[in-house]
């Protein structure tokens, strides 16, 4: 009788406990996530959110905002051929014929801002430039040397499209444009999980911000409450120089940056997942035969360990030398924490993910994963895992 009752009260306790914990599970899911891009400029947190956007949202983009896109993306067009010609000379390089000289100078007297109207004249300038001229591949082919926009090929490839009178930008055209963001965007989401701890609606709030220089002190403002870092690093530019300060390598104005934030004592609670992004732009550069160890001589010393892959596949090897100073960084626990902690310090890592931030695929796949992992640590530290 009495073991009976025991086993029951025993069971009722065990039920009572799993209920509160389920409630709150619950209420932790409820309560919605915060999280924050950071990143370099052109690094791509713009297109994460506009990921987010086509991922999440009934109509990704209104017929508004594509018809506000038409004009920032015949923008980028513009302002691709206006700098490639423009580095023509620069390079000391010479156009092909005194016919392409003249369509150079076409393009160059209207300026950095493109033309009213694309007409025809202008159409064909451009396409016998960038197609027939060899010093404007030339150029193209040494952009790393100027600032040219990651996806200039591709605008300069669909001139045609872009320019036709009832041009509709395609969700490929908006992800491919770039424009600068200047001080903070913040969209809500309303998100649907379909796997991991909770199945449902959870609200997540995600912060853009400017990633130049002048725009970085406006960061504090938001970072408080925040559950994860989204920190975006390209890993295509290792031969690039800042557009806001031409000597400084924009590899290594990332890792200082990730260095900075990693150790930023607002920012000690939050996860830090950091997306090693352009995956596709480091490819394409080891393809044309460009090496990263120029830039960063410890390369050479760089061992890949046999389960990072094929050690011979010279993409992969890059990139997981750009991963292993990312490490490095964060193989100390932040400097703050330390302190905080008086030496005892909670544990703290970052996670790492190879994107193309402009794949689909690859960003939902990726970000459903981080979702996982904000979730599972949200939960251990309330003690309910
Ligand atoms: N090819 C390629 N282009 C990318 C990738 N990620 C971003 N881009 C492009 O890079 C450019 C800059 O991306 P943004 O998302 O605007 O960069 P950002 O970090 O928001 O830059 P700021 O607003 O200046 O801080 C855009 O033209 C994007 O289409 C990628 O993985 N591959
Ligand atoms: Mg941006």
């Amino acid at each position: 009788m009495l073991n009976c009752i025991r086993r029951r009260t025993e069971e009722a306790l065990h039920s009572k406990k799993m209920s509160k914990t389920s409630e709150q599970v619950h209420k932790e899911f409820e309560k919605g996530l915060k999280v924050l891009l950071l990143g370099t400029g052109e690094s791509g947190k713009t297109t994460i959110l506009k990921q987010m956007k086509i991922l999440h949202q009934e109509q990704a983009f209104t017929d508004e905002e594509r018809m506000k896109k038409v004009a920032e993306i015949r923008y980028n067009l513009h302002e691709s051929i206006y700098e490639l010609v423009r580095n023509v000379t620069i390079l000391g390089l010479n156009f092909d014929s005194a016919e392409h000289r003249i369509k150079a100078d076409y393009i160059l007297g209207i300026g950095k801002y493109p033309p009213h109207v694309f007409d025809d004249v202008y159409c064909n300038c451009v396409q016998d430039l960038w197609i027939n001229d060899s010093a404007v591949r030339m150029a193209y082919n040494n952009s790393n040397e100027f600032q040219l926009i990651d996806n200039a090929k591709y605008f300069l490839d669909n001139i045609e499209t872009i320019t036709r009178a009832d041009y509709v930008p395609t969700n490929e055209d908006i992800l491919k444009s770039r424009k600068i963001t200047n001080g903070i965007k913040e969209v809500t989401f309303k998100i649907k999980f379909q796997k991991g701890l909770n199945c449902g609606l959870q609200t997540v709030k995600m912060f853009d911000v400017g990633g130049q220089r002048n725009n970085r002190n406006k960061w504090l403002q938001v970072f408080e409450g925040i559950d994860a870092v989204l920190f975006v690093i390209s890993c295509g530019d290792w031969d690039q120089n800042l557009r806001e300060d031409p000597t400084q390598n924009r590899l290594k104005e990332s890792l200082e940056l990730f260095e900075r934030v990693w150790n930023n004592r607002f920012l000690l609670q939050a996860g830090i997942i950091c997306f090693l992004n352009k995956q596709d732009v480091l490819m394409r550069k080891i393809a044309e035969g460009k090496h990263i160890n120029q830039y960063f001589p410890d390369y050479d010393k760089f061992h890949m360990s046999p389960n990072e892959g094929n050690i011979f596949d010279e993409a992969m090897r890059t990139r997981c030398f750009i991963r292993k100073m990312l490490i490095d960084i964060a193989k100390e626990p932040p400097k703050r924490l330390s302190q905080l902690a008086g030496g005892r310090c909670k544990e703290r890592q970052a996670y790492f993910h190879y994107t193309i931030a402009t794949d689909t695929e690859n960003v939902k796949k990726v970000l459903n994963d981080c979702h996982d992992m904000i979730m599972t640590r949200n939960l251990f530290d309330l003690g309910l895992l």
